[in-house]
């Protein structure tokens, strides 16, 4: 028998019993950069143990590519973990659930419920452009008084009320006590969910007190009283004639399910619709619908800041190509590639995601030329596809002109290496969305104002803080109105 031709294991670190490979993991640097460094040593592909879990980290766009697509569905598991466990009731949700039809069924849910807003009706860009006319109302009052000012609050709201027209059809105004609790409960959860944290490593840790662990649980209790709420109140004016909301669609969706099988294998609970799993699919898309686009828009400004010649040449574009007359709307994307560029990039340098959700083998499977056993978890390193120095020149340098054509006329992609929502049947249901919305409030405001840091204060850090997703440093922002453009210029929508 010739050795290559047996089935190889991947490289693995070092382990022990119980602890696993906890003490090659030990470093100062977030988990990304950790196991982008060790490939140096173990290879594009290797495993490590978390406790009893045998986990395989993948950090080459070819290898990422055969667990998301060729073998998408092999790798379309989940791990159920402590955190996760707490947030979604044992995975009654749709990105910490296990593949299953009921996770299948919800996707197709809120697919469809998004479509209803999609770009065809004008209704998800309206919703969006109220809300930048907002925002850039409030940009240019602390302008007038020369005041810096945090912007995550402002373009939290922003964000959160486009998610929350699409989840509930409601929003918030500035100082709403619901929307204050919500901006607390939610950083508790991203700061301590599915975190690199003992609970999830060692399920027994869990009899001790944890200090995370109970953080989260208060935050996920104030988290599933507000779902709880808006619950209730869908379901007393709920009619099937009207959809006004996700939430609409999701009640539709269980009492059609009720209406039409009495059977007990076909019960609404049986098809995971459930209270529940309601709340849970809900609970996601609003999540998800917030925290990572408000990341992104502030990983963007704070590269502006970093980049004053980066943010001029998009409103040179804005000047060129939209004018001050009218606001930017989403058929202006086509003729605006520099922002365009500029997103791109920011997705790149800064993957809100650089590790995905893990997935996990469902069935004996191979990566490569190596094995892999059903149950392994695998975790796809985006953070090394997005700064692999074979794919990328100067990698870890901000340049939206590399996502640029020569002349600077058309958007490219220069290397496969890039997956900023993942791919296959996991792949984020929120892209389409988020991709609107990252266009039209940056545009809106750069038309407006360029931002700066006031002069006695050092620029934002670019480092980011690791937790469910990769969040830049808070930091007061001074927003200059551009000479000709007045933010009561023009009506709110196009
Ligand atoms: C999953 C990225 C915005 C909903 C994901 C994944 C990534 C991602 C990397 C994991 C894929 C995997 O595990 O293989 C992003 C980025 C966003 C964004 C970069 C913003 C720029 C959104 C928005 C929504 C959303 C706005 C809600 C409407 C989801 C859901 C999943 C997901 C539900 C889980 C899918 C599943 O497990 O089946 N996203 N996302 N995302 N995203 Fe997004
Ligand atoms: C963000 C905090 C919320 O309070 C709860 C929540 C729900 C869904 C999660 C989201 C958090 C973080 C970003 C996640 C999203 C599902 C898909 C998305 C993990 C924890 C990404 C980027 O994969």
């Amino acid at each position: 028998v010739r050795t290559r031709d047996r089935p190889q294991e991947a490289p693995s670190l070092p382990y022990l019993p119980v602890l696993g490979s906890l003490l090659s993991l030990r470093s100062p640097h977030p988990p990304h950069v950790l196991f982008k460094e060790l490939q140096q040593k173990y290879g594009q592909t290797y495993s490590l143990k978390m406790g009893s879990h045998q986990v395989i980290i993948v950090n080459h766009h070819a290898h990422a590519r055969e667990v998301l697509l060729k073998r998408g569905r092999t790798f379309a598991g989940r791990p159920r973990t402590v955190t996760t466990d707490v947030l979604t009731r044992d995975g009654k949700d749709i990105a910490f659930g296990d593949y299953s039809a009921t996770w299948r069924f919800h996707r197709k849910i809120v697919h469809g419920a998004l479509c209803m807003f999609g770009e065809g009706s004008a209704s998800l860009q309206r919703i969006i452009c109220t809300e930048a006319q907002s925002l850039c109302s409030t940009l240019s009052e602390a302008a007038a008084t020369g005041l810096a000012l945090d912007l995550s609050p402002e373009l939290t709201r922003a964000v959160t009320n486009v998610i929350c027209s699409l989840c509930f059809n409601s929003s918030y105004s500035r100082g709403d006590p619901e929307f204050e609790a919500m901006l607390r409960y939610s950083q508790g959860i991203v700061d301590t969910v599915a975190k690199d944290s003992l609970v999830d490593i060692f399920p027994w840790l869990q009899i001790f007190p944890n200090k995370d662990l109970r953080l989260l649980k208060q935050c996920v209790a104030v988290r599933d009283q507000l779902l709880q709420k808006k619950f209730e109140e869908h379901k007393s004016d709920y009619s099937d004639h009207v959809q006004r909301d996700l939430l609409d669609a999701l009640l539709r969706a269980k009492r059609s399910a009720e209406n039409n099988n009495t059977a007990a294998e076909f019960s609404a609970e049986a098809v995971g619709l459930s209270d529940d799993h309601l709340l849970m699919t809900v609970g996601d898309i609003f999540g998800a619908g917030v925290e990572t686009t408000t990341t992104v828009l502030k990983w963007a400004i704070t590269y502006l800041i970093h980049y004053p010649e980066v943010q001029k040449q998009i409103q040179e574009e804005l000047d060129r190509k939209v004018g001050v007359d009218r606001p930017p709307q989403l058929s202006d994307r086509g003729s605006l590639p520099f922002l365009e560029a500029t997103i791109r990039e920011v997705l790149r340098i800064r993957p809100v995601a650089p590790l995905l959700i893990p997935h996990v083998a469902l069935s004996d499977t191979s990566l490569g030329d190596f094995t892999v056993r059903k149950g392994t978890r695998v975790v796809i390193n985006l953070w090394s596809l997005h700064h692999d120095e074979k794919e990328w020149t100067n990698p870890d340098l901000f340049n939206p002109g590399r996502f640029l054509s020569a002349d600077g006329s058309s958007l490219t992609l220069p290397s496969s290496s890039y997956l900023p929502f993942g791919a296959g049947l996991r792949v984020c249901l929120g892209e389409a969305l988020a991709k609107m919305e990252l266009f039209l409030f940056l545009s809106w405001i750069l038309q407006r104002f360029t931002l700066s840091v006031p002069p006695s204060q050092s620029l934002p850090s670019l480092e980011g803080k690791f937790g469910v997703v990769l969040q830049p440093v808070k930091y007061a922002v001074k927003a200059t109105p551009r000479p000709g453009c007045h933010s009561g210029l023009f009506p709110a929508n196009p």
